[in-house]
């Protein structure tokens, strides 16, 4: 039976914060075999193992300030939310963030700052990042609101709090969208759902601002478009290489080559793969499948397991991933308080 909406949600904050810690493995990691993952996720099953529990990173201490703002403002306020963001950095700044969102977290810290959304516009000579920072900690925003144009106002608005270039916040909503879709159950007609990103996407990426930051990264016209439509060619493929995906999706930093990939590695296990065991159900086959493609695995395992847990639900996560994994708990029960806003009439249009 399909799982009930509390369960969808409770998978989505707790798949995201298992790909993350579960990813960190092999972040950076140029060519990953599939039988390294294996044994990695055997390992997670192995209770005599001592190396204790699996870290979560910059991505789910993000995640984690995002939903305990929504929570405690009962709305999108960025001010708090920015004070969070810097709080969060400054208690714990060996989380493995990016390299340039650092600096801006040092400038969120100032009780001085009147606008929060100006350091960010200062990052890369005025370019602002096109990280995949601010999609990795969206999936809370599809958990708190009801309606597809508030998940991509507040996703969006709450990327630019860090990452100021279209490329990072348009990725943040893609990401933002596609977890609120799979809560809804979207991922049945996987056809569909890839069409609604795209025709969602292509408003978006209509935007004057965001026509201007693909012109001077030359790219095309519409980036996020043009990827999920390379997903909808790779989904209908008989058979697709790890070579390929990476090749036409990308497995980096960028916003851009992460987020389609996701999205991807989530339609793509929707059925057993061969190289996977049998008895792997889909949001364990999404979470392998994301490891093995290297690169940015972390957060390419986060996404996708933010949207894998939207559609399967918590009681497809296997408890010994959930035993291995820092912060579950705590992703667990923010899920379920989002559940309760979420079903106040507060949230309402
Ligand atoms: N940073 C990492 N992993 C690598 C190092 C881990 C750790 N420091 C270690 O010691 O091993 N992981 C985390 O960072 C990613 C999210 O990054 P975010 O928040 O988007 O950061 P930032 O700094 O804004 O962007 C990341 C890099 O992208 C490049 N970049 C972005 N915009 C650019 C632009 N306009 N022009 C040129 N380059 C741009 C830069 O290299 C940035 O440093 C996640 O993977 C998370 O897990
Ligand atoms: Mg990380
Ligand atoms: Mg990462």
């Amino acid at each position: 039976a399909a799982p009930g909406v509390l369960s969808r949600f409770r998978g989505a904050l707790v798949g995201s914060v298992l790909g993350d810690c579960i990813g960190g493995e092999f972040e950076g990691a140029v060519d990953v075999p599939l039988d390294r993952v294996l044994q990695h996720l055997g390992a997670l099953e192995d209770e005599t193992r001592g190396d204790g529990i699996l870290q979560y990173s910059d991505d789910t201490a993000m995640m984690r300030c995002v939903a305990d703002s929504l929570l405690t403002r009962m709305a999108f306020d960025e001010r708090d939310m920015a004070r969070r963001f810097a709080k969060e950095y400054n208690l714990a700044p060996g989380r493995g963030y990016g390299s340039g969102v650092i600096q801006v977290l040092r400038k969120l810290a100032s009780p001085h700052l009147k606008d929060v959304f100006q350091p960010a516009q200062a990052q890369f000579g005025g370019r602002g990042s096109f990280g995949n920072g601010g999609a990795m900690r969206a999936a809370p925003f599809a958990l708190a609101f009801k309606s597809r144009a508030d998940v991509c106002k507040y996703s969006r608005l709450g990327a630019m709090l860090t990452h100021s270039c279209s490329l990072g916040y348009n990725g943040a909503a893609l990401q933002a969208l596609a977890v609120h879709l799979s809560l809804q159950g979207a991922l049945a007609l996987p056809k569909e759902f890839i069409n609604k990103l795209i025709s969602e996407m292509e408003e978006m990426e209509k935007d004057e601002k965001a026509q201007l930051d693909a012109k001077a990264l030359n790219l095309s016209e519409f980036p996020y478009c043009s990827r999920l439509h390379r997903v909808k060619e790779l989904m209908d493929r008989n058979s697709v290489s790890i070579e390929e995906v990476i090749s036409e999706l990308g497995n980096g930093i960028a916003a851009l080559q992460s987020v389609p990939t996701a999205i991807f590695c989530v339609l793509h296990c929707l059925e057993p793969r061969d190289g996977l065991p049998e008895r792997f159900g889909g949001l364990e086959r999404t979470i392998s499948y994301s490891l093995a493609l290297g690169g940015d695995t972390d957060t390419i395992a986060c996404m996708a397991g933010a949207i894998a847990g939207a559609h399967y639900g918590i009681d497809s996560i296997p408890q010994s991933w959930q035993k291995s994994c820092e912060g579950v708990e705590e992703a667990d029960d923010l899920a379920r308080r989002l559940y309760n806003f979420y079903c106040l009439p507060q949230f309402e249009e």
